[in-house]
């Protein structure tokens, strides 16, 4: 078995069907073996487009990878990768390198800085972890020890692959398979702490979850919900967690992020006497700019990074993904004949309805509004930083896992690219993206992917002539757009459908002539007001503004 067929074989193992990629001369033999092979290399127009495909990718099937050149191409990756390595995405870059033999006969080869291994210590800054595969003794090793780190830690891995080591024969049998993760015996100690929690919280009068992107990332969302309808709590999310559980059941009550978060929501939170919040590192962006506000007394913290926190002190071995995996077993051994409230046995919440004023130009919120109205069971929504985001908060998806966004690292850029990943990793799905005309000019090149693969996907352009999050904070001349037509541009990258919209009207026969199942992807450019803006990010500036002048 050569290096080259471990690597196929270890990707395939773990379900790697499609991987995402731009060709360069140090790793062109690399191309050509996944072309051979039963795994699929999605060419995407630049680096940073493989990246974001391969994270979103990897945020809905647990790896997803991205196979690039030396220097030039892997460096346009570190911003995907760092983005993946703080929002725990399992994303494995490979990249292609320079022969070991010609780095030791040659001091001077392209797309090299400085030595053979500084590609790899950029890398050790957003990794789990790396390896470079350039001898055939340590490559299997080396190969599994990235990929299980990436595993266990839910994070980027970098493996770099010289160009003669490609089909470097590995002389003894590599066993490829991924080991499941270990269950160990959990100690009675911790047993009996995770159980106090749950009789404390089965006390209080209005116990509420507010639930995290690290459920999502660690695959706890059924767990979590089994436990919700047993205990009969109702849960909400935070924005970069949203739609970690399907967003129309009964006990779902919207998003929580702080003075962003809508009346209702923010008041059932932060009225509550026993609050979990539960795999949700409180990042800026998912707490309203730090404008949470409920009492300390009355609410558990648990995540990765620091285990429990309460007023009954900390214990950092217990996180999310132990903590429920006693509650669950709890049901094992509980004779309470508690009433769980299943989906079935009670009104989900039915889609909106969205009727259109003929003459009226369109507002974000009645943008979301008709969107939210016209959502299909199969969309995958992919919200790029700027309003987008803050306006997608009011969408309600009816599937767990069917939301995407760089929700704490905020690149711009992201949503193109992550629609081509969504559809990599599940190509029943239709990925819907909304982004704004500046991210729009900053990722539009990967529409020419999204039509070189007859990719399903609706591109929803938020128009609003600029830069509209940074004007509230500091305008200028640097926050407008350069206006292009985005009807020509689509359609010179080989989109057939794509539309300018400025009326109700028109968005709605828009949405509803779009919407049929098709074999390639279309978009509505949506002219927005210039000072329009979500209701989200309207709440977060009264807030911000009363604080600055308390
Ligand atoms: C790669 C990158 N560059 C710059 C920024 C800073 N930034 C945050 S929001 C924003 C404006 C985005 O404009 P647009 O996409 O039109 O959305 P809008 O704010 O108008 O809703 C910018 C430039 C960023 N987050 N990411
Ligand atoms: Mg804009």
């Amino acid at each position: 078995m050569q290096i080259v067929d471990a690597l196929i074989q270890s990707l395939y193992e773990r379900g790697v069907r499609r991987v995402y990629g731009v060709p360069g001369d140090y790793v062109l033999t690399l191309f050509d073996r996944f072309e051979q092979s039963p795994i699929e290399m999605i060419c995407t127009a630049g680096e940073e487009g493989a990246g974001f495909a391969a994270d979103s990718h990897a945020r809905l099937n647990g790896l997803g990878v991205a196979v690039v050149t030396y220097g030039v191409g892997a460096l346009k990756l570190l911003n995907p990768v760092a983005g993946a390595f703080v929002e725990r995405s399992p994303l494995l870059v490979i990249s292609g390198a320079p022969g070991v033999r010609e780095s030791d006969e040659h001091a001077l080869l392209h797309h090299q800085i400085r030595a053979s291994d500084t590609q790899q210590r950029f890398f050790n800054e957003v990794c789990a972890e790396t390896a470079c595969l350039d001898s055939a003794r340590t490559a299997g090793g080396e190969m599994l020890k990235v990929l299980e780190a990436m595993n266990r830690e839910s994070r980027p891995g970098y493996l770099e692959l010289p160009r003669d080591c490609v089909t470097r024969e590995l002389h003894w049998p590599l066993k490829t398979e991924p080991e499941p993760r270990p269950m160990h015996v959990v100690p009675e100690a911790l047993k009996s702490y995770a159980l106090d929690l749950l009789n404390w919280l089965r006390s209080c009068k209005r116990p509420l979850v507010l639930a995290g992107v690290e459920v999502a990332r660690f695959g706890l969302q059924s767990t979590l919900l089994q436990i919700l309808e047993r205990e009969s709590w109702p849960v909400v999310t935070s924005l970069s967690g949203k739609s970690l559980l399907p967003e129309r059941h009964p006990l779902h009550l919207g998003v929580y992020e702080g003075a962003m978060s809508s009346r209702n929501v923010g008041e059932r939170v932060e009225s509550s006497d026993g609050l979990l919040i539960l795999g949700m590192p409180l990042g800026d962006l998912d707490t309203g700019i730090f404008t949470m506000s409920f009492d300390q007394d009355h609410c558990i913290n648990v995540d990765l990074e620091h285990g429990v926190r309460w007023q009954g002190g900390q214990e950092e071995s217990l996180d999310p993904l132990l903590l429920l995996r006693i509650w669950i077993e709890e049901s094992q051994t509980d004779h309470s004949n508690r009433q769980s409230v299943t989906a079935a046995c009670l009104p989900t919440t039915s889609q909106a309805k969205f009727i259109p004023d003929p003459e009226q130009g369109i507002t974000v919120m009645r943008l979301i509004q008709a969107v939210d109205a016209s959502l299909l069971a199969k969309d995958i929504v992919v919200a790029d930083p700027g309003d987008a985001l803050f306006a997608s908060a009011d969408l309600h998806l009816p599937e767990s896992n069917d939301f995407l966004t760089s929700g704490y690292w905020a690149s711009l850029g992201f949503a193109l690219p992550a629609a081509v990943g969504a559809w990599g990793a599940r190509p029943d799905h239709r990925p819907v993206v909304l982004l704004g005309d500046g991210s729009f000019l900053m990722s539009a090149v990967e529409l020419a992917t999204l039509a070189r693969y007859h990719i399903p996907a609706l591109i929803i352009v938020l128009d609003n002539a600029g830069y509209g999050t940074e004007r509230p904070m500091l305008d200028g001349a640097f926050n407008d757009v350069h206006q292009i037509d985005h009807v020509g541009f689509a359609r010179s990258m080989g989109f057939r459908e794509a539309v300018r919209v400025s009326t109700e009207d028109e968005l709605w026969n828009a949405l509803q002539r779009l919407a049929p199942a098709r074999d390639s992807p279309v978009l509505i450019s949506v002219k927005l007001p210039q000072n329009d803006c979500s209701d989200a990010l309207s709440r977060l500036t009264e807030a911000l503004g009363k604080r600055v002048k308390s």
